[in-house]
């Protein structure tokens, strides 16, 4: 069959720096508020530039910005840090001398000042927190039969098929797009 033509922008908490930070002024340890995030919306808030800092200190308007955001070491690297969504850090944003692992117990990041600087604080603090929504296409195109689109990750986006359908494609395969 010939193949792709065109398209996809199903943006993913993996790829991108994109969707709507929601402040949570409820306090939670940091993977109680995963699991609400993940529930609500779609995930711990996650950025990537000072624009994304900028989007999401945002969200919580006047009030106190702290809170967590999705950043977590990298358990199978302690001087790494991933996102609660999936892919390492490439971004920082750390306050002066953060990270610190105080007490060798500091796993998960918070936003800790009003320019939106991180510090890596124990996971089991009672924090407020920030979670994205991020919007996927609304409309699908999936075959009918085509059960297997969410897993696994490595075909987590849609590409357009000549005809008319989607397919599962990995992400990281270059494709013409289109923006909507
Ligand atoms: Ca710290």
């Amino acid at each position: 069959m010939e193949r792709t033509i065109l398209l996809l922008v199903l943006s993913t908490a993996v790829e991108g720096d994109t969707g709507k930070h929601i402040f949570v002024p409820e306090k939670m340890i940091w993977s109680d508020a995963q699991i609400y995030c993940r529930n609500q919306y779609t995930d711990l808030s996650y950025v990537r530039s000072q624009s994304g800092v900028d989007r999401l200190r945002k969200a919580a308007g006047e009030s106190n910005p702290q809170g967590w955001i999705g950043l977590h070491r990298d358990l199978n690297n302690l001087t790494g840090w991933k996102w609660s969504g999936g892919g390492h850090m490439t971004y920082q944003n750390w306050c002066q001398e953060q990270p610190d692992n105080h007490r060798n117990i500091e796993t998960s990041v918070n936003i800790f000042n009003e320019n939106g600087e991180w510090n890596d604080d124990a996971e089991t603090q009672q924090k407020d927190f920030y979670c994205i929504n991020i919007t996927v296409v609304e409309y699908e195109a999936w075959p009918q039969g085509d059960q297997d689109h969410q897993c696994p990750i490595y075909k987590r986006c849609g590409a357009l098929t000549k005809e008319g359908l989607w397919e599962n494609w990995d992400c990281k395969e270059k494709l013409n797009f289109i923006c909507i």
